[in-house]
């Protein structure tokens, strides 16, 4: 076993690195802070404990003929994502062996129904992580940006959305699309007296905890939007992080601009009528917070309140 080391750089002499369970590193803590322990041993054991007790986070990538695309995103998870679930929508291209072949440890589930509503569902129910972060795979999203959504979900919030209008971005959207989101969104705010500054974007992290409160009964596109509402009728603390929205990489979007919001709008509106039946409830509450991530640490730079 290797010696730990402390901050200062000095390595105490009785100290080894410890690994277990959590259930076992308790167990050893009780013993070591026994009165015939040794003392200078008890911070290890504490620092062990803490390392292991960070919550696993588990990504969700619906795909839908990306066979160009997922190598890009998958060369860019980092190391923060300890299970990658892809959930495929029937491809005919070929997604499933390239993202095979690019990394052999993750998870493919075949979705049984259509759309990217259901995708996710299946994807949720597959994914064993504490937390779940949902990206596309068409490139337009960073994966890299995963640690600042974790950064707020170990911060105090229970919901974390990406938003591409509080000093993020897009390079994707259309003219029309922005129209329809600026829209919607309005309307959400309005409805749901919430504070959004983004809608219909699809890079969300949240405590498994949560997946019972969440609306995962839509099949398609509004999927986002049914997992927003839903959050802020649950009362969930949510923040919003700024995401750049890139270009999709290759191919075409399979979203239709008015098809898809109208069914964002049945989602508004219906979620609307169901304003009133039980949640976990904590009362609305929504809190759009503006937090720059650092270039060069990655991590935001301003500090969620609690
Ligand atoms: N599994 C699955 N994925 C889908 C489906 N429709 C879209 N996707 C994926 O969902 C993500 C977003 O879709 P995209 O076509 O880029 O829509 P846009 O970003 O709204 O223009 C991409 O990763 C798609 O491959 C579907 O029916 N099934
Ligand atoms: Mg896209």
């Amino acid at each position: 076993m290797a010696p730990i080391h402390e901050p200062n750089g000095s390595t105490p002499a009785t100290t080894q690195v410890v690994s277990g369970s959590p259930a076992d590193l308790r167990a050893l803590d009780a013993a070591l802070r026994h009165p015939d322990a040794g003392a200078a041993e008890v911070p290890v054991i504490i620092s062990a404990l803490t390392a292991h007790e960070q919550p696993s986070v588990s990504l969700v990538i619906p795909t839908k003929n990306e066979a160009s695309n997922v190598p890009w995103v998958l060369g860019q998870i980092p190391a923060c994502v300890d299970e990658i679930v892809i959930v495929d929508g029937h491809s005919s291209d070929a997604t499933i062996v390239t993202a095979r072949s690019c990394r052999a440890d993750i998870t493919i589930v075949t979705q049984q129904g259509v759309g990217k509503g259901d995708a996710l569902r299946a994807g949720f129910a597959a994914a064993t992580g504490d937390v779940l972060v949902m990206i596309d795979a068409d490139g337009s999203m960073a994966p890299q940006e995963i640690p600042h959504f974790l950064y707020f979900l170990e911060n105090g919030y229970d919901f974390v959305k990406g938003s591409r209008f509080t000093g993020g971005g897009s390079r994707d959207i259309t003219r029309l699309g922005r129209m329809g989101n600026i829209a919607l969104l309005r309307l959400v705010n309005v409805l749901f007296e919430a504070q959004l500054t983004d809608l219909c974007y699809g890079f969300c992290a949240f405590h498994r905890r949560y997946l019972p409160f969440l609306n995962l009964a839509t099949t398609g596109f509004e999927v986002e939007t049914a997992l927003v509402i839903s959050a802020l009728r649950a009362g969930l603390r949510i923040a919003e992080v700024p995401s750049m929205e890139m270009p999709r990489r290759y191919g075409r979007s399979n979203l239709h601009t008015f098809r898809d919001g109208r069914r964002v709008l049945e989602t508004i509106l219906r979620e609307h009528r169901h304003r009133n039946l039980p949640s976990v409830g904590r009362g609305l509450q929504s809190v759009a917070v503006v937090a720059r991530a650092d270039s060069s640490t990655g991590v935001p730079a301003q500090r969620a309140p609690q």
